[in-house]
């Protein structure tokens, strides 16, 4: 199986380097590709290394620049990362076992207890997030916004969303479960960002349910 690694990066020159490197030291093979937007040196850095670069300009935001990532891979399996060093690598092989062994997509909980690089707030809001996944479309997780997953290509190319607008890590979780796609997840440890955070909180949380509460639609292949 041939694996990509896309990020996307908006101005991440201070951690990209590192994490190319921690990329190649586990999966020496992978493609890597980047969606980017920065207008610092990310790009001409990560070409440097090696990596393929997209360019999005103007930016357009997390969910095109990930839709993107995720469809322009050319591997069997593409294996998401935010480009800030807060995903450990080392959950990598594992991930692709689980996709050898017949899962189509592989998530990552940050918060199967509380990460010390969290604050209290998203940790508490992100449980309640999963909650409601939960309790809507009987998925067992406890992280719907993990920025860490293995899709397998095939099933990228048999599922929609609505790239635009904040939280698409929602619908790249549920729509594939709703749909019938076989979904495991496992904890990883989640640690201190390198750079300055996009997030915004209120966006993302009202999306997060509009996503979710829409997913209802979804219904089996
Ligand atoms: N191409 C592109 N990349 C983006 C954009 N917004 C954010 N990113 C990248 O998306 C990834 C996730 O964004 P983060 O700022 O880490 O957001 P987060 O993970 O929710 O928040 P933290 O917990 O603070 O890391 C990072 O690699 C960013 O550089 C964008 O508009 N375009
Ligand atoms: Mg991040």
């Amino acid at each position: 199986m041939k694996l990509t690694v896309s990020m996307i990066t908006m101005n991440e020159e201070r951690a990209v380097a590192k994490v190319i490197g921690d990329i190649r030291s586990v999966v020496p093979d992978a493609e890597i590709l980047l969606v980017d937007s920065s207008r610092d040196r990310t790009a001409e850095i990560a070409e440097e290394l090696g990596a393929r670069v997209i360019k999005q300009f103007p930016p357009q935001g997390y969910g095109p620049a990930m839709d993107r990532a995720v469809r322009e891979a050319s591997g069997d399996v593409v294996l998401t990362l935010d480009c800030d060093d807060t995903y450990p690598v080392s959950a990598i092989p594992k991930m692709l076992a689980l996709i050898d062994e017949g899962y189509d997509l592989v998530n990552t909980t940050r918060v199967s207890k509380r990460p010390k690089a969290m604050p209290f707030a998203n940790f508490l809001a992100n449980r309640f997030f999963a909650l409601a996944a939960r309790v809507l479309h009987g998925l067992k997780t406890t992280d719907v916004h993990s920025g860490m997953r293995a899709y397998r290509k095939s099933m990228i190319e048999q599922v929609q969303w609505n790239a635009r607008g904040p939280a698409l890590p929602v619908d790249m979780l549920i729509i594939p479960y709703r749909a019938g796609f076989k979904v495991a997840e496992i904890p990883i440890e989640y640690l201190e960002r390198i750079g300055e955070t996009t997030l915004h909180r209120f966006s993302s949380t009202v999306w997060t349910f509009k996503r979710l509460w829409r997913a209802r639609k979804v219904t089996r292949r």
